[in-house]
């Protein structure tokens, strides 16, 4: 019998796509510097002129989970990030959006079998968001280190079970435009 386990160091040129949220900005930004720096520091070329991450800026957490979906579907992720950061307000909305944007993302996983990471805080004031997105950790580092360990996971089991092989996950036939989803705002991170 096998033991799989995932490792931080990457092999071949794994590919990731990060979906953020614009609302909270302050906070999502932090994080994705947190994301980014993770990311680099194990040898993955975060530039989004660069062929290893794509990035999708959305309106709120809620609409993280289509976008990562229809992302995870194209076939040329081994992983998926998304980041967001609700913060309770003073009415039930704040309820409505977290539910939905776990079970979104999680959906999203299950749906397309590429890893899909939670990175969306979910707090109940702007103090507690900044003290995880910086002040004290930065979650962001976090979220990234589960998305090189979730791909190097999938490449492993994949390999063990021969569907594909392994690091590549994504085989020939990836079907997206191959030009990057990018806003503007992240090339001046
Ligand atoms: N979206 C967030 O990402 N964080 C929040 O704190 C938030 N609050 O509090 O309202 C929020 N709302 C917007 C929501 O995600 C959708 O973008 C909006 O409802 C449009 O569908």
């Amino acid at each position: 019998m096998a033991v799989f386990e995932g490792t931080l160091v990457s092999t071949g040129s794994p590919r990731f796509a990060i979906v953020l949220g614009r609302f909270n900005d302050l906070i999502t930004g932090k994080l994705l510097e947190g994301c980014q720096d993770c990311l680099k520091r194990h040898g993955i070329d975060v530039n989004p002129d660069g062929t290893q991450v794509d990035y999708a800026w959305v309106p709120g957490s809620f609409e993280i989970p289509l976008v990562a979906r229809q992302l995870a579907l194209s076939g040329r992720y081994n992983a998926i990030i998304c980041i967001g950061a609700l913060i309770r307000g003073s009415t039930p909305h704040f309820d409505y959006v977290a539910a939905e944007v776990a079970k979104g993302v999680a959906a999203a996983g299950f749906q397309t079998g590429v890893p899909i990471i939670f990175g969306v805080l979910t707090t109940d004031t702007m103090q507690q968001a900044l003290e995880r997105a910086g002040i004290k950790a930065n979650h962001g580092w976090d979220y990234a280190m589960s998305a090189l360990e979730m791909a190097s996971l999938m490449g492993e089991i994949d390999l063990a079970l021969g569907r594909t092989n392994g690091s590549a996950r994504l085989g020939p036939g990836v079907p997206v435009s191959a030009q990057p989803v990018i806003s503007p705002d992240v090339s001046a991170v």
